[in-house]
């Protein structure tokens, strides 16, 4: 009984961190955003991870041409990508 109340205690938690989006706790927000401005700007994405550009304008709810990290989480839910690939890759060498 307690673990199934600590079970669903763990999933409130999650699901309120995942509302909770800030550059912060959003590790694939923030190898994307160069310059650390906290928003993303098509270049940066372009850089990054240009599949995300096929989304950026209908993710850009305020259409201001830059993605917030709620914004940003929106593009890569559309594109459904698995969240390994949300990170750039690492440069080869
Ligand atoms: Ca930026
Ligand atoms: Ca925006």
């Amino acid at each position: 009984m307690n673990s199934r109340i600590a079970v669903l205690g763990a999933m409130l938690l999650v699901s309120t961190a995942a509302l909770a989006i800030d550059a912060e706790n959003f590790p694939a927000f923030k190898a994307v955003d160069k310059d650390h401005n906290g928003l993303l700007s098509r270049e940066e994405i372009q850089v990054a991870i240009p599949e995300v550009l096929a989304v950026f304008s209908r993710a850009d709810a305020n259409a201001d041409g830059q993605s917030t990290p709620a914004e940003y989480e929106m593009a890569l839910r559309m594109l459904s990508l698995p969240p390994s690939s949300w990170l750039p890759a690492p440069p080869s060498s």
